[in-house]
């Protein structure tokens, strides 16, 4: 351990979240870039992703199936989905020590009929150690699932509907991930945290940088003014 600040690693807070999905290939580009890359390479992020497809029934692997009832399109059928939940959840029993195994992952759905991601909830879902996500497809996935109890969480990045649950899982990693201890580098975090005191999470304010004048448009005079008081009061005057 040596040059290792060994006392920091009481707040090296790792994460695991695995991810049901159809298309893992979807999750490469998004994932293996920029701040969330650092992240798991830090290993702080652990994303584990599992093939739904290796869950299917039968020669061509079926995991989806017609609705009853009739109507287009197809669901997601409880039998493969459930099997593919439980075979992660006993991963963790068999965790080192059982560390992971003394609770299990809160397991969410991303649906459009979910309740709205917010910023509240993201970093509600931080504190977590273990999320598991299921990426849906089609029509969506069979009831069962979610009234048999197999889903804590059905959760929408919007009020609009996609081709599949991938995007929208990792936009709900990526707002997790981020908040994360260790994962925004330290002056990513020190503004972070003066965001959040008094002039919103959102940064709701308009931002400036070099050059001071570009084809005629100026820097407005109080952010050169180097007086921290009005900048502050003009910055909130400016939310929204
Ligand atoms: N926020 N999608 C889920 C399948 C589906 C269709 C209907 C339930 C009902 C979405 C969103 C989203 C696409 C994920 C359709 N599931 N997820 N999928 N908006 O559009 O989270």
């Amino acid at each position: 351990m040596a040059g290792k600040n060994v006392t920091s690693l009481k707040y090296c807070a790792v994460m695991r979240i695995d991810i049901l999905t159809l298309f893992p290939g979807m999750f490469e580009g998004p994932l293996t870039e920029s701040i969330l890359q650092r992240a798991r390479e830090k290993e702080l992020l652990d994303l584990r992703f599992h093939d739904l497809r290796s869950f299917g029934l039968g020669k061509y692997k079926q995991i989806d199936d017609s609705p009853y009832g009739g109507g287009a399109g197809m669901v997601m059928r409880v039998d493969v989905i459930v099997k593919a939940i439980e075979a992660v959840m006993s991963e963790g029993q068999k965790g080192k020590r059982g560390q992971e195994g003394q609770e299990g992952p809160l397991r969410i759905y991303l649906s459009p009929r979910g309740k709205r991601l917010t910023q509240t909830k993201v970093e509600r879902l931080a504190k977590k150690k273990w999320l598991l996500l299921l990426c849906g497809h089609y029509e969506g996935i069979d009831q069962r699932i979610i009234d048999g109890g197999w889903i804590d969480e059905e959760i929408s990045i919007g009020d609009y509907v996609l081709t599949g649950g991938e995007l929208p899982a990792m936009v709900l990693i990526d707002a997790v991930a981020r908040q994360i201890p260790g994962v925004l580098g330290k002056d990513e975090s020190a503004q972070e945290e003066s965001f959040s005191a008094s002039l919103g999470r959102k940064r709701e304010y308009p931002h400036y940088t070099r050059p001071e004048e570009f084809r005629g448009l100026t820097v407005p005079d109080v952010l050169l003014s180097g007086n921290h008081r009005k900048i502050g009061e003009w910055r909130i005057d400016k939310i929204k």
